[in-house]
């Protein structure tokens, strides 16, 4: 393994940025490596990021390498290898005179920024690059990015570790446990409401989350329910959305693939169905995943997914499809 590595974010004078960007370089994420960075905006704000490089210098990261800002994509895609594509238009603001609303309008603006997106990553990253699309809609803008890179080598992502984490938090309180008692907590389909958080394959302590919890009410009344609407509700608390917590979830995400996973245990992000447990090939839906000794990151195939969990599946790769249809003009 090279003792270097180079790190894109996109994004990066947001506000999930500003949580992750020091933890890209201090020395737990990528271990003892040396990090470049290459931190991109659009070029409104690219200037502010001035700042955010000042003060990574004032930090004292042993581990950081060369800092870099630019508000040009391709120029930044060059032999890097990973992707953090935090970057996004979202929900709420007014764009070119018109306040976006639309799931349909989301995804395509969105949808325009990934087509470029894919191809410089397609033809300037490294081979085995790694993207994760925290960006919404991050499934299917990673589906339009992996489309337009060309590259099948490449790994692309959306993130789902945040609901994972946010599952997790919930089920260790009712079983009063540590979060990191339960395992194997996986997040089937979309990273929206309609996701599937699969309590039946989750484990605590060596057995069955919901066979210790025994209560398919409170699973179906409240455990869902929280988990699906969670960002909702920080919104409604905060007055915006999940900044730290994504931030933590993508670095564990990164920690998830570069470092084996425990034969028991799986990681949460949506890939790239390859038909397994009846996903639509080509669909990026979650899985669960399990990273290897050489870093080769793969679907889990042998869970077993009850017919409770089979229909709630169902809804989420539904969603997906039909976010596919709406932006098939842009995988020509
Ligand atoms: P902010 O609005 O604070 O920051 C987004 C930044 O992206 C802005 O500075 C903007 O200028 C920049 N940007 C927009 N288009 C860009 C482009 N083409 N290239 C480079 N930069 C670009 O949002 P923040 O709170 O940081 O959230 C970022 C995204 O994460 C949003 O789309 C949000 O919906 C999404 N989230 C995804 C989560 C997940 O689990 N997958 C959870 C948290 C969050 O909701």
């Amino acid at each position: 393994m090279s003792s270097r590595v180079k790190v894109v974010v996109t994004g990066a004078a947001g506000q999930i940025a500003y949580s992750l960007i020091p933890r890209l370089v201090d020395g737990k994420t990528f271990g003892d490596r040396t990090v470049d960075l290459c931190l991109v905006e659009i070029p409104q704000v690219v200037s502010k990021l001035k700042g955010l490089v000042m003060e990574l210098e004032d930090s004292y990261f042993p581990h950081m390498g060369e800092v870099t800002y630019t508000d040009n994509f391709e120029e930044a895609s060059h032999d890097a290898d990973w992707f953090l594509l935090v970057g996004s238009i979202p929900r709420g603001i007014v764009y070119e005179g018109k306040k976006i609303e639309e799931r349909s309008d989301l995804l395509k603006i969105n949808g325009g920024i990934f087509v470029n997106q894919g191809k410089a990553i397609g033809n300037n990253a490294k081979d085995n690059a790694k993207i994760l699309v925290v960006g919404n809609p991050a499934n299917t803008n990673a589906l339009i990015g992996k489309n337009a890179s060309g590259k099948d080598t490449q790994l692309w992502m959306a993130m789902t570790m945040l609901d994972s984490s946010r599952a997790k938090s919930v089920l260790a309180k009712k079983t009063n446990v540590n979060v990191d008692d339960i395992s194997n907590m996986i997040i089937w389909g979309n990273h929206s409401p309609t996701m599937y958080p699969d309590i039946e394959n989750a484990i605590v302590n060596g057995e069955s989350v919901s066979s210790v919890i025994n209560d398919m009410s409170w699973v179906e009344n409240e455990f869902l329910p929280t988990v699906q609407q969670r960002g909702k509700a920080v919104i409604d608390a905060r007055g915006a959305s999940s900044a730290t917590s994504a931030a933590k979830a993508a670095l564990d995400t990164v920690i998830a693939c570069e470092n084996p996973t425990d034969i028991n245990d799986s990681f949460s992000a949506a890939v790239e169905s390859d038909g397994s447990y009846g996903v639509p090939e080509g669909l990026i839906c979650g899985f669960p995943l399990s990273t290897d000794s050489n870093g080769v990151v793969t679907i889990k195939k042998d869970l077993e997914l009850s017919d409770f969990a089979k229909q709630k599946f169902q809804v989420s790769i539904d969603e997906l499809s039909s976010e596919r249809e709406a932006v098939e003009h842009l995988m020509k």
